[in-house]
């Protein structure tokens, strides 16, 4: 076998977002892109000869060929083992369930998760390490630096591997083991939920449920456990072969992309529970019969409700939540009595809580929610949450949430996304209002007083390392907050996020429409800001 020193040309902009590398297909299909990237993690790793490295992707455009590439470079590099999920697929929270299981050292996942594939989309690369975790911030800052300054990478010359066939073969110092994709992560799933409890209320039609794998990777996990383990009518999960293209949508679950889901469940006869998951499997959308759950609001039922399901008997230990998530399951926590933290965005910052027993559960706003069985966010595990739940109270989703929120109040929320602004316009937006941080404290909008205006900042209670710049927060007397941050997954122009939320206890005003109750804060977020004047945008494209 023949291995090559490649000489290559440093690229300046090999610098991870909120999750992994994510470019442009054409970007990553030039000479080098993908071999600099993998080169510059395999050199901040150090020695890699003899590691066990875990390999999978969504099964987008390019998936394919960028898994050849990579298993090219880990034998050149001597990998000792590489799992390699069959057809090349692996999701998020299947790659990290792996990671952990096999005590490899780390994986790449090949997602650009929720931006669209197909040759003029989105392509990306995501490594975890040991943990199951994605990296952290030192590690990709060191990834970046090494990308800049890369002169060779090693690739061996051999023939495309068979990533469809399961079975080992060696291939020089590596064994490159093809794996059943969705296995070892069903298995896990077996163990934190009554399966025998949602299998009956499936099988008998008590309970019924309709899941959108948007023709993204959930597809075939989806299928294995709700329709062949649990019992589910074929059918109940829709769009579940993965495409390369994902059918040409986008694979988000949120209101505006799984459409087709949010049409079947206004249906006089929808199903109790609706869900979606977006590219690589790690978000969840969840709906009743003509209800919409926010990501805040579950995070919050789940963790009022966990401690009820096998894998949790013995409690939480503690919750955290992205910044500009709601507070709601603050109120949980404190109710319990356990901690909550506040992380900045992005899974990368659960880690060292999971790792070090902190908290039980946390998630993120943008469809995201997990718990300590992995180290990502897990959008099939938060379905079954819902199924199992569903199959202890049986009531309806709208039912749980109008009983949480008379427990614990309703936190109103809303998000407005304004994408591909030009990126100088959604930095002057930002520099406008860091400009205005200073005066904010005291001033009075109608009702609304401000009591804290800051850049959010944190250090990790962990490892102490200090992260800046994580987003603007209007907070005001009464727990009211906006938040506005840029968006560090897109891969054109830039999207300004505004988070807006306040709070209500009394119960006669659970039931207003999220928009008009969020009104006079929306309208002070757009004066603060001026987006319209400023991005020349007359309004959010996307409104969660
Ligand atoms: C978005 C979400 C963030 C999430 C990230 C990755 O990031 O807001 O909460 O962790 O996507 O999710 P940003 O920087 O665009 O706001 V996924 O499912 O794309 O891996
Ligand atoms: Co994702």
């Amino acid at each position: 076998m023949k291995i090559d020193l490649h000489q290559t040309t440093a690229f300046t902009d090999q610098k991870p977002g909120t999750s992994g590398l994510r470019k442009k297909v054409r970007q990553f299909q030039q000479p080098g892109y993908l071999e600099n990237f993998v080169q510059s993690v395999f050199d901040t790793i150090g020695d890699v000869s003899g590691k066990v490295l875990v390999l999978g992707g969504d099964g987008r455009y390019f998936n394919r060929e960028a898994l050849q590439i990579i298993i090219r470079m880990a034998v050149a590099s001597g990998i000792a083992r590489l799992l390699v999920g069959q057809n090349g697929l692996l999701s998020t929270p299947a790659a990290s369930c792996v990671i952990r299981k096999y005590k490899a050292d780390g994986g790449f996942i090949l997602s650009a998760s929720h931006n669209p594939g197909g040759p003029e989309e989105d392509f990306g690369i995501k490594f975890n390490l040991a943990n199951g975790g994605p990296a952290t911030e030192t590690f990709t800052n060191s990834v970046f630096e090494c990308s800049k300054k890369l002169t060779a990478y090693r690739i061996a010359d051999i023939s495309p591997i068979d990533i469809d066939t399961l079975g080992s073969r060696q291939i020089g110092p590596t064994t490159v083991e093809i794996i059943d994709s969705v296995a070892d992560y069903a298995d896990l799933m077996s163990h934190l939920f009554d399966f025998k409890l949602i299998g009956s209320a499936l099988r008998s039609g008590a309970l019924t449920i309709c899941f959108d794998a948007m023709h993204a990777v959930t597809g075939p996990y989806a299928r294995r456990i709700l329709e062949d383990r649990l019992g589910a009518p074929h059918g109940s999960v829709i769009n579940a072969i993965p495409l390369e293209d994902f059918g040409g949508g986008h694979p988000d679950p949120n209101l505006i992309h799984a459409r087709q889901l949010v049409e079947i469940m206004q249906r006089p006869n929808a199903p109790a529970l609706g869900a979606a998951s977006d590219g690589d499997g790690d978000r969840n959308m969840v709906m009743g019969s003509r209800f919409f759950v926010t990501p805040s609001d579950s995070l919050a039922v789940i963790a009022a409700n966990l401690s009820l399901l096998p894998g949790y008997r013995s409690g939480l230990c503690g919750v955290a939540r992205s910044m500009p998530t709601s507070q709601a399951v603050d109120r949980v926590a404190r109710a319990v009595g356990i901690d909550s933290y506040e992380t900045p965005t992005g899974w990368k910052f659960f880690g060292n809580l999971l790792d070090a027993r902190k908290i039980t559960v946390c998630g993120e706003e943008s469809f995201g929610a997990g718990s300590d069985h992995i180290r990502e966010k897990d959008g099939l595990w938060a379905v079954l949450f819902w199924l199992n739940l569903l199959a202890i109270k049986k009531k309806p989703v709208s039912d749980i949430l109008r009983e949480h929120w008379s427990n614990f109040g309703r936190d109103y929320y809303t998000r407005h996304d304004y994408e591909s602004i030009e990126s100088a316009k959604a930095e002057d937006i930002m520099a406008h209002l860091r400009s205005q941080l200073a005066q904010l404290p005291g001033a009075e909008f109608g009702i609304y007083r401000v009591v804290l205006a800051d850049d959010f900042e944190y250090k990790d209670p962990i490892d102490g390392s200090v992260t800046e710049h994580q987003g603007i927060r209007v907070i005001f007397e009464n727990g009211s907050r906006i938040v506005f941050r840029l968006s560090g997954t897109g891969t054109e122009g830039a999207t300004l996020r505004i988070y807006i939320e306040r709070y209500e206890r009394r119960a006669s005003l659970h039931d207003q429409e999220t928009q008009v109750y969020l009104s006079d804060l929306i309208a002070i977020a757009e004066s603060l800001s001026q987006v319209h004047q400023r991005s020349g945008m007359s309004g959010p494209s996307v409104i969660t």
